[in-house]
């Protein structure tokens, strides 16, 4: 199964521009209860390098574009956001890498959780450690 699950958040345009509403178990599947966005970026900068234990979230590029990485300590696959009528969901123990954002972008995600520094694994040896335990437990 793919690390890629876009939602389509449809977009309800006329002749006067376009609108997306983000409405919780309607197009975002949870509770929405933070949001925020990450603009500004400095040239050459990537964000992200950590996985969260619990945490959901949707990631809309709502202006210009970035690249995200998703790794599950088993495959990894990339995917450019650049549309802001999509949304990629980020569930389960991934590591996230966000790379080549755009002047302009302006990358808004949509979480299930308030902020929590005790749901994040920082470090990529942690996290493939826990993803290998957690497979071998399931696996029996
Ligand atoms: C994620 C990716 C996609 C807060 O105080 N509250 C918040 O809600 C967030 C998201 C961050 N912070 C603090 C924690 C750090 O001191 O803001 C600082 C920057 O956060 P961080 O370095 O974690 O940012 P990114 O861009 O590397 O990662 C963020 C989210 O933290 C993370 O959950 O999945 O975007």
């Amino acid at each position: 199964m793919s690390l890629i699950k876009i939602l389509d958040l449809q977009s309800l345009g006329d002749d006067r521009g376009s609108l997306v509403a983000l409405e919780t178990h309607r197009n975002i599947p949870f509770d929405i209860k933070r949001v925020y966005y990450i603009f500004d970026t400095r040239n050459g900068v990537s964000r992200g390098f950590h996985a969260h234990l619990e945490l959901k979230q949707v990631a809309v590029c709502v202006r210009g574009s970035c690249r995200f990485v998703l790794d599950d300590g088993h495959c990894k696959e990339e995917v450019v956001l650049r549309e802001p009528d999509k949304g990629l969901v980020i569930d389960g123990v991934v590591w996230r890498e966000m790379h080549d954002f755009s002047e302009d972008c302006i990358l808004m995600v949509l979480a299930d959780e308030y902020y929590d520094e005790n749901d994040y694994i920082r470090s990529y040896d942690e996290f493939l450690t826990y993803v290998s335990e957690r497979r071998s437990i399931k696996g029996g």
